[in-house]
């Protein structure tokens, strides 16, 4: 018999330690038990794995004895605390959140674009941040046959990204205005029904936000290469669920848009939806809780020499985040990774 593994969902309650629950069992990885933690607060609570229910159990730094796989989405500072105490328990760790995205010897593993990266594991692999994830899917195969030299994208991202209270927001918020009460705003700085966010977690020095600087650190490191620019404006959206991005690319050499269309209709993950005649382009409602990465309106920008327009749109939760991470250990299982350096 194949070798099965102990695997840990650590943030097993949160919205990406949901999906990971289901995600874990819908693709069947090979998993001999499952460990599901949080914190105190959900320390006994029942928690369904496939057709089964697990006890969450509260994370301690005792928790990974045995464990060969932990996939954490608990926060960064828990990631920080927590992603070298199970390392050196001997357990491979999968992390989603940026505590490790940018260090060097940590690598940053998107399956469809840079699997050998992880050859080379120390113990602790990181998951990029959902909005790179689904833009580098794209990119990576256009990059290969023209070199990207600058990415300008505007991200609308939907609140399932902040959370499962953030979901709760948007819709007691719409109740609200429709039925003509103020909204209480507790999540966002703003209302966030009927309204645009351009701000995506916190603004640095420069004027730009956190998220901006992970979508522009982590596309180079994931692409390996230094050279390409990106710029990028992050902005929330009253969607549930499925983030968009209007990409705009200029590459080295000409690449006409039909070529395009071709080497992502080729591409793993991707499906093309691109029918402007029929009306036909990614929409979150249509991605929401599917694996792949849409990618439509595909077009040229004449205003440079050899410029492309895309609109890209995935399942945050899913491709942005747990799917990503359960892809990750997948090909550790069939790269035979699942063991920590001595
Ligand atoms: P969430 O719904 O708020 O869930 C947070 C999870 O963390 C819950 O399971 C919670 O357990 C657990 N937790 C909180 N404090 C803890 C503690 N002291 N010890 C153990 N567990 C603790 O958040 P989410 O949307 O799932 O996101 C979780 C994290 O995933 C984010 O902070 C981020 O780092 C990462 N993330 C990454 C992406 C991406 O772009 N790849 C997208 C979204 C999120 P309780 O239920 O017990 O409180
Ligand atoms: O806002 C989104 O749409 C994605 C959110 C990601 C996120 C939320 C809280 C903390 C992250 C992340 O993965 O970059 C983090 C974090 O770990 O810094």
């Amino acid at each position: 018999m194949s070798r099965q593994y102990r695997v840990a969902v650590v943030g097993a309650t949160g919205a990406v330690g949901h999906e990971m629950r289901s995600i874990l069992a819908e693709r069947g990885f090979p998993v001999s038990e499952l460990l599901p933690l949080a914190s105190r607060r959900s320390a006994g609570i029942e928690l369904e794995f496939g057709k089964e229910c697990v006890e969450c159990r509260e994370l301690t730094p005792d928790s990974f004895a045995g464990v060969d796989i932990a996939l954490f989405s608990a926060g960064a500072s828990i990631s920080r605390e927590y992603a070298p105490i199970a390392r050196d328990a001997g357990c491979v760790v999968v992390d989603n959140s940026s505590a490790w995205r940018v260090e060097p010897n940590v690598p940053l593993i998107v399956p469809e674009v840079n699997p050998h990266d992880a050859d080379t594991h120390q113990g602790i692999i990181a998951n990029p941040n959902c909005s790179t994830i689904q833009m580098v899917v794209a990119l990576k195969p256009l990059h290969d046959a023209a070199r990207i030299r600058r990415v300008v994208v505007s991200t609308y991202q939907a609140v399932s990204g902040t959370g499962a209270k953030a979901v709760t927001e948007l819709i007691r918020q719409s109740d609200e205005i429709l039925e003509g009460t103020p909204p209480l705003i507790e999540i966002y700085p703003h209302q966030i029904a009927f309204n645009c966010l351009p701000q995506i977690d916190a603004f640095l020095d420069d004027g730009s936000t956190k998220e901006e600087y992970k979508m522009v650190e982590e596309t180079k490191k994931i692409m390996g290469d230094d050279s390409i620019a990106v710029t990028a404006t992050c902005v929330r959206v009253p969607v549930y669920n499925g983030h968009s991005e209007s990409v705009n690319l200029e590459f080295e050499r000409d690449l006409s848009p039909e070529r395009a269309r071709d080497l992502l209709s080729a591409a793993r993950g991707i499906v093309v939806s691109d029918d402007p005649d029929s009306l036909i382009y990614p929409m979150p409602i249509v991605a929401s809780g599917t694996d792949p990465v849409y990618v439509g309106r595909i077009r040229r920008d004449s205003t440079v020499a050899h410029g492309l327009n895309l609109w890209i749109v995935a399942d945050n939760l899913r491709k942005g985040a747990a799917l990503n991470a359960v892809q990750i250990a997948e090909l550790l299982v069939e790269r035979d990774l699942v063991s920590v350096p001595g």
